[in-house]
């Protein structure tokens, strides 16, 4: 105890202090700066993206299941631990010895620049915010740490103190702590400036809100009544945009001007094709319920949507480019380097794939994948649902290999049949009696034909199936319980249109999509 008050109040811990404020001042100066150039370039943003892409599978999948969509929340505290680990170690180092704390300031820096220009659709003039910013913070650094030599109360100084110049007046520890004050409180003003100037420079949230989305030549077929399941608190069947759960290794939204987005279709065809915005706005668009399910989503998660989309056929797109015989892949990629294999056939077989520029009758909200995504009935969005696309390469499963794939996840990905318990909660406490359960089920292109329920481990009864309003659609259901008091365990299982039952057998995600039937405990009182 008494040592670490002592260290604490010694030349270390002061040294740390200054390796804190001058990291403080290159990611802050560098996001000052960084509002003139994308995003993407920020050495926060670029480390984290890097930090994503060299994620094993194991733990994306740790990430997803123990934080949700919360996990680039949990990113950034990590990258920050790590950062502020780091810079107390280069303050110390920095303070012993100057020249191993320049080295070491230098050789992060170019760790970060490393990261920035790696990133996709970067120029290495992205890199100049993180040059300006390491200079930065190694000039702070060298005040701060000059400040601490000058410290009378330190005889341990370094010796050569007097050699590198040195001689101005002693200074107390109270104006080097003014001085990392003034430092720190700099930084944030400069990284709250950044923030704020890239706001208001960016149009692109303007541009979209007042972007008017054309009628579409195929409207949607109209939602039957009853598509809603009867019991209280299940989801909605319509998922509401802002409510819509979001899945993707962008840690900043990739903003793109529309006038400037194209599309390029190339690869394995006759023609290459380019197509602009307008391109989209022009063509003969439909619009459709399609219900979205992400990979990572456990038994029983809510990684799963379900809205109206409007865009253009992805079959159409691909007709002016006329495939050649021999692919039978299309590798769709992102603006920020993220891409998804969808196998040809499938966006040649009449199903609803579409290059979206619409969700629930609004233009596409920036994270989920404005100006234009794909969706794509079917499929898990990891190998379909590519949002911010700007590239369509048609080719083979044996030339090439998307992002998730080779990470360790499967390179095709239909969605496995699911039936979801929500009502009542896993561990809710319920009086006995009449119970109402409910949830929702999906089976995507197959539909779902049945919901069975099973209490403990008596007979499977049948639920009630809410209307359905496509094969591409999630299905609702409900479910009268009679309850007796004690606890018990609710299973739920669907049987998909063609007649499958749900598989019984559990997998976590990784691969290609968890299984297994929803187990839930509850206590009816
Ligand atoms: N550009 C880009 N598109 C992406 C992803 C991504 O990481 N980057 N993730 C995919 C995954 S894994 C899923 S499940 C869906 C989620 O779409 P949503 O965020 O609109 O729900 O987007 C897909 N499209
Ligand atoms: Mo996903």
């Amino acid at each position: 105890m008494k040592k670490l008050r002592n260290w604490l109040r010694g030349p270390a811990a002061l040294a740390a202090l200054a390796g804190v404020a001058a990291a403080a001042v290159v990611l802050s100066v560098a996001e000052l700066i960084g509002a003139f150039f994308t995003a993407r370039a920020t050495p926060v943003i670029a480390l984290g993206s890097t930090f994503i892409d060299f994620t094993p599978p194991w733990m994306k999948d740790f990430a997803v299941t123990t934080f949700g969509t919360n996990d680039k929340a949990a990113l950034f505290v990590g990258m920050g631990l790590t950062i502020f680990a780091l810079a107390c170690v280069l303050g110390v180092v920095a303070f012993r010895n100057w020249a191993l704390g320049v080295l070491g300031v230098l050789g992060m820096g170019a760790v970060i620049v490393a990261a920035v220009v790696t990133r996709a659709s970067v120029t290495p003039a992205d890199s100049i915010p993180s040059l300006i910013g390491t200079a930065a913070g190694l000039v702070v650094l060298r005040l701060l740490v000059a400040r601490l030599w000058r410290l009378k109360s330190f005889p341990d100084a370094p010796a050569d103190t007097a050699a590198k110049g040195i001689e101005r007046p002693a200074t107390t520890r109270r104006t080097f702590f003014a001085a990392t004050g003034i430092t720190v409180a700099a930084a944030a003003i400069a990284a709250g400036g950044g923030r704020f100037l890239s706001a208001a420079r960016s149009n692109v949230a303007k541009a979209r809100d007042s972007l008017k989305l054309p009628a579409p030549a195929r409207a949607a077929a109209p939602v039957p009544a009853g598509v809603q399941s009867p019991t209280p608190g299940v989801t909605p069947w319509l998922t509401p945009s802002k409510d819509f759960y979001r899945i993707d290794t962008a840690l900043s939204v990739p903003e793109i001007n529309a006038q400037e987005w194209e599309l390029r279709i190339h690869g394995l065809v006759e023609q290459e094709v380019r197509l602009s915005f307008q391109d989209l706005l022009d063509a003969q668009l439909i619009e459709t319920h399609v219900s979205l399910t992400c990979v990572s989503n456990p038994v029983g998660g809510n990684l799963a949507g379900n809205a109206k989309w409007l865009g253009m056929p992805i079959h159409d797109a691909l007709k002016q480019a006329r495939p050649k015989p021999g692919a039978d892949m299309v590798l769709s990629t992102s603006i920020d380097g993220f891409s998804a294999s969808t196998p040809l056939e499938v966006l040649q077989d009449g199903r609803d794939a579409i290059l979206a520029i619409g969700m629930n009758g609004e233009p596409l909200p920036l994270e989920h994948g404005y100006p234009v995504r794909m969706v794509v009935p079917g499929l898990y969005g990891f190998v379909s649902a590519t949002k911010w696309v700007v590239d369509l390469e048609v080719t083979r499963f044996a030339d090439s290999k998307a992002y998730w794939t080779t990470r360790g996840w499967s390179e095709r990905g239909p969605i496995k049949t699911m039936a979801r318990l929500e009502v009542p909660k896993s561990f809710a406490k319920v009086p006995a009696g009449k119970v109402a359960l409910g949830g929702t089920a999906w089976a995507q292109t197959r539909g779902i034909k049945k919901v069975e329920v099973q209490i403990d481990n008596g007979p499977w009864s049948e639920a009630t199936l809410a209307a359905e309003a496509s094969v591409v659609t999630w299905r609702q259901w409900s479910f009268t319980w009679d309850a007796t008091p004690g606890p018990h365990y609710i299973k739920v299982r669907a049987t998909d249109g063609t007649g499958e039952l749900q598989t019984e057998k559990r997998a976590d995600p990784v691969p290609d999509g968890a299984s297994g039937w929803q187990s839930v405990m509850v206590t009816v009182e």
